[in-house]
């Protein structure tokens, strides 16, 4: 009989469950967890500096290894602090498990010291949750709210533990087994017959990917796909690298910044085969006007994501990697000549623009130079704006789990945090984060947790004083009307950096950009890389907010860039 108190039971089922390192912040009502935690020979724990710093640490350990990362955080403010995190990894169906201390069951609905419902609050923001009433429950909770995080379409859980279950007592002959993904039911060999042959049958069909296949590890399975039947293969922003872009049926980025081709063959093409993308409006644009000639299959590990948005012609409740590789079985051998060579011509004559490209203090000379340097196995992460698009747009060799973005959310303050959990979940790989200063100021107190951890961060700021991408929409669409998007104040980054601990470069005033761009990227350890940007610097193509993506804007091969 194994006798300990509730906050040891949650720390060894962890420890079961495979958990290595966890970011958190102790408070109160979490006390008993952290002291069982201090115990623990195998748990790491990383004090972050914000529980949405914690919440995005876990977020770059979970997506880039695949596997549930978990976060801790205190009752009241530490547990409303977790919620942007949380609907962040909703969106985009992250496997994380938030464990929040909660005020005694005795004070629960009293207004008590810092006592919020979050389990009433994380209701929509989270795939499932738990207020644990017992400490008899613990030993169910903890393996279970594993197997939901991670079965199926992945997303976060959040267990709440009263501190008096931290506390009590419980003796336990067995530990349970730990828990792991539920098994995949196999797709209607039905449905994939039929998706198969009207696959044979379409002229100009395109493979669609998103950020499922990314994550269900399926991108193989979808370039096989694409080779046997022809298939030129676009991405969603989170599906980004599924297909490596130096691969001949590589179109590229749909949607608001995607590229110009990508859009224009979209609108040509006659089917639509969509592998784990959930056709939100940023990929989509005018859904009713989306890929107006096409038949369209939709394959989904989650049932209601089929139908929600755009009705398919056929609908598959299935795996990806396993959808797509039993219709790489089943699909003739096809060379398309034809579609290829109307897609070919598409691409030559409407490329993706990435103007400056060789300057490393252009902003996507930046990203080009930055990949470049790093090559293919760095882990890549961003903030939310321009900075964002242009790494989208320019980053060579993006690979599924070594691209980790705020897609659906759309974060500020993603990036900083979830490249440091990237680099606790995997040591020995070079990380990079794209961000810009409005991002970055939202999370700028995780520097202090990238001083005291040493990771192998490399945070490249791209300053424009200002929030670009607003300001971006407020030129196109408000008359030009910049309000409350150009910051007056200046911050010293450099110096900010250093007063935390990270070294920083800034090639603002370098006389070798490159060569100083290239000894930050491969020094050792935290470093904050500073290059002022022109804020007039627009991304293009856009596709003005509500409109289809066939009327996007700028970005023309035969234009100077838009007015
Ligand atoms: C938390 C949050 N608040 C507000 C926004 C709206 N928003 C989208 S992009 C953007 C500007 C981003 O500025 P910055 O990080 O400096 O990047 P830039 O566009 O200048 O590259 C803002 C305010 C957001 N996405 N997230």
């Amino acid at each position: 009989m194994h006798s300990m108190s509730g906050a040891e039971l949650v720390i060894r089922l962890l420890e079961r469950q495979g958990v290595s390192c966890i970011a958190g912040i102790p408070g109160g009502a979490n006390l008993p967890l952290y002291d069982a935690l201090s115990r623990s020979p195998a748990i790491r724990h990383v004090l972050a500096r914000h529980e949405q710093g914690a919440g995005f640490i876990a977020q770059g350990m979970a997506r880039s290894t695949g596997r549930p990362a978990v976060f801790f955080a205190t009752s009241g403010p530490g547990a409303t602090n977790t919620l942007t995190a949380l609907a962040d990894a909703k969106l985009d169906s992250v496997p994380v498990v938030c464990i929040t201390g909660q005020v005694p069951s005795a004070l629960i609905g009293t207004d008590a010291f810092q006592e919020v419902d979050i389990y009433g609050m994380s209701i929509p923001a989270t795939k499932h949750n738990f207020l644990v009433r017992s400490v008899d429950e613990l030993a169910r909770v903890i393996p279970e709210a594993f197997r939901i995080a991670a079965s199926g379409r992945p997303g976060p859980v959040l267990v709440d533990i009263p501190k008096d279950v931290q506390a009590a007592t419980i003796g336990l002959s067995v530990l349970p087994e730990p828990a792991g993904p539920d098994p995949v039911e196999p797709p209607d060999a039905e449905s994939l017959a039929r998706a198969a042959r009207m696959i044979d049958e379409a002229e100009r069909p395109i493979l669609l990917l998103g950020g499922g296949v990314a994550a269900s590890g399926a991108s193989r399975a979808a370039f096989r796909l694409a080779e046997r039947a022809g298939l030129p293969t676009a991405m969603s922003l989170l599906g980004l690298g599924a297909m490596p872009d130096d691969h001949p049926l590589h179109l590229g980025m749909l949607g608001m910044h995607g590229a110009r081709c990508v859009n224009m063959l979209l609108e040509e093409c006659d089917l639509l085969l969509v592998a784990g993308a959930r056709l939100d409006d940023r990929a989509t644009g005018r859904v009713e006007r989306f890929c107006p000639k096409a038949k369209l299959i939709h394959v989904d590990i989650d049932q209601s994501e089929l139908d929600k948005l755009k009705q398919a012609h056929l609908g598959i409740m299935a795996d990806s990697g396993v959808a797509l590789e039993a219709l790489t079985g089943l699909v003739a051998l096809s060379e398309r000549r034809e579609w290829l060579a109307r897609v070919a011509e598409c691409k030559a004559a409407h490329p993706l623009l990435l103007p400056g490209s060789d300057d490393p203090r252009a902003p996507y000379g930046l990203v080009r130079r930055t990949g470049e340097i790093l090559g293919p196995e760095a882990i890549v992460t961003t903030d939310v704006g321009q900075h964002q698009m242009r790494a989208a747009q320019a980053y060579p060799g993006l690979r599924p789990r070594r691209w980790l973005t705020s897609g659906g959310l759309g974060t500020m303050g993603f990036g900083l945090p979830a490249a440091i959990g990237a680099a606790l979940a995997n040591p020995g790989r070079r990380v990079v984060c794209f961000t810009g200063d409005g991002s970055l100021l939202m999370n700028i107190q995780e520097l202090a947790t990238a001083a005291e951890t040493g990771v192998d961060v490399k945070i490249v700021l791209a300053n424009n004083n200002g929030l670009g991408l607003v300001q971006q929409q407020q030129d196109l669409f408000y008359g030009r009307r910049i309000f409350g998007s150009a910051y007056r104040g200046r911050v010293d980054f450099p110096r900010v950096a250093e007063g935390f601990g990270v070294h920083a470069v800034d090639l603002g005033g370098s006389r070798e950009p490159l060569a100083d761009l290239e000894r930050a990227l491969l020094r050792e350890g935290p470093c904050l890389i500073h290059v002022p940007v022109a804020p007039e610097e627009n991304v293009y193509p856009m596709v003005p907010p509500g409109a289809a993506n066939i009327e996007m804007i700028g970005g023309e091969a035969h234009a100077h860039a838009h007015a």
